[in-house]
Formats: C-alpha cells, sequence, structure tokens
C-alpha cells in the first residue's frame, strides 16, 4: 500500500506524523508531496526515509494529491491512502479503509461522524460540512457524512479517476465524490478518529470558508450536471 502525504509546511510535524504511521504500519509505503514549501519539508522527510515527490511550483492540496496518487496509480498500488501531514488522522484508522478497498469498494473515506468523540472542529467547519454532505447525498444518493476528510483509500478505479484530468484538483471533497459516484464507483465509508491539529493555521482560515463554499458550490454543479466520466475512454 503507499500512504500519500500531501504537505505545505509541515517541516515540523512530520517527524512525530512518519513516526506514528511506520509504528502501525511499517510495511507500507510513504510519499510526501511537498508543495513547494517555505520549510524544510522535503529534507526532513527525506530525512525520515520517506520518498519525496517535490513539486516545483505551488499547486495546493488537490493538485499535490492528485500528483501523490498518479504516482500511486502508475506503481500499480492496490490500494493508495491519502493522509494529512499535520497530525489530525490517526495511523490505527488506515486498516479498515484498506479492508473495505480489499472487500470490493473503490474508494473508502474516513469519516469522524463514525468515530464517537473525533474531532469535528469549529461551527463553520460543521456548518459547511452539513451542507456539502447535504448536497452530496442529494446528488448521489449515497450518505458519506464526511466529504471534507482527506482520510481516503482508493482502490485501482478510484486512482485511475483521480489522475483524470476532468477530476476537481482545487479541493476534492463532495465535488469528488459526485464525480466518482458517477463514474460507476463503489463509495463507502469508516470511522476515523480525527484530532486536532498540529498546528495553528489551516488551509481553511480567515475569510477562505467563504471562498471555499463558492467553489464548492460551483463544483459540485459542474460534477453533478457535466458529462459523466467513462473511466473505460
Ligand atoms: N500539497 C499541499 N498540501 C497542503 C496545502 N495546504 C495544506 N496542505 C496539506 O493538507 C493537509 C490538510 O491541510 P490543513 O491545512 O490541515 O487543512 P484542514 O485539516 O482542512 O484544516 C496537511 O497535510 C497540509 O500540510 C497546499 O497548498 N498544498
Ligand atoms: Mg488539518
Amino acid at each position: 500500500m503507499l500512504i500519500v502525504i500531501p504537505c505545505r509546511n509541515e517541516a515540523g510535524n512530520l517527524p512525530a506524523v512518519v513516526a506514528e504511521l511506520r509504528a502501525a504500519r511499517p510495511d507500507d509505503d510513504v510519499v510526501v508531496v511537498d508543495d513547494a514549501s517555505r520549510d524544510a519539508t522535503a529534507a526532513v522527510a527525506r530525512g525520515l526515509g520517506c520518498e519525496v515527490l517535490r513539486l516545483p511550483v505551488h499547486l495546493g492540496y488537490g493538485g499535490a494529491v492528485q500528483a501523490g496518487i498518479k504516482l500511486g496509480l502508475r506503481r500499480g498500488y492496490d490500494v493508495v491512502v491519502t493522509f494529512d501531514g499535520d497530525g489530525q488522522h490517526d495511523p490505527a484508522d488506515v486498516e479498515a479503509l484498506a479492508g473495505a478497498v480489499a472487500g470490493g469498494a473503490d474508494l473508502a473515506l474516513g469519516s469522524r461522524f463514525q468515530a464517537p468523540g473525533a474531532y469535528r472542529g469549529g461551527l463553520v467547519r460543521i456548518a459547511g460540512r452539513r451542507l456539502f454532505a447535504g448536497l452530496c447525498r442529494a446528488l448521489t444518493g449515497v450518505a458519506l457524512d464526511d466529504p471534507t476528510s482527506g482520510l481516503k483509500a482508493l482502490g485501482p478505479r478510484a486512482q485511475a479517476l483521480f489522475a483524470t484530468s476532468r477530476f476537481p484538483d482545487r479541493f476534492p471533497d463532495a465535488d469528488a465524490l459526485v464525480v466518482a459516484h458517477r463514474a460507476g464507483l463503489v463509495l463507502t465509508q469508516r470511522p476515523a478518529r480525527m484530532r486536532p491539529s498540529r498546528n495553528v493555521h489551516s488551509m481553511h482560515d480567515g475569510l477562505r470558508p467563504a471562498a471555499y463554499a463558492a467553489n464548492m458550490a460551483l463544483s459540485l454543479l459542474v460534477a453533478a450536471l457535466g458529462r459523466a466520466t467513462d473511466l473505460r475512454e
């Protein structure tokens, strides 16, 4: 299995995040996608023995995740897992996600709402997640209650979908799930014991949630109304 860690300035967190991951999952390969960080993320990741995919320009979260998944797809991994670099995800949750993919799902999403006591974030986040989970459900009929979760396990078909040019590569959240559903992929969810971030700042700070909501609404429309992706093409 390949674990993809998208990172922007995570040099301070990677040692603890990778140590915890390695302790729980010694046999998995780990690639850190360093998205033109301004700190020593790449050097720290290399020092920890991780493979590093260093992007020459800042692509943003979705583009970095997509790059890591393309690497996994090219190398033929049965499962690629996306895992945040800020300590929010618990490596113990990866097993159930991978198991869901081994059991026939194309994509398994880690959901904090399936894990009692998991960290939920502030009110804006909770409201946004509800809105987009509701829209996602209305558009797909599939109940996935944590569409913004960065913890996902992808089988080969989901990896192929995430690698296509039509994939919503800005924030692959509810929009990506709609695209995946319309491409005929089997989506499911498993518990994820999310924790508070080790960082003070997030990519969704300040006024960005407003821009995120507008972008996501538009991207959802495109995902729902555009041509469905045919993975056989
Ligand atoms: N590659 C890349 N990763 C990012 C970027 N912004 C955030 N990340 C990473 O994506 C993960 C989640 O980001 P975070 O800011 O914690 O988002 P939040 O958990 O939704 O608040 C972390 O591993 C970050 O390092 C970015 O611009 N590019
Ligand atoms: Mg975070």
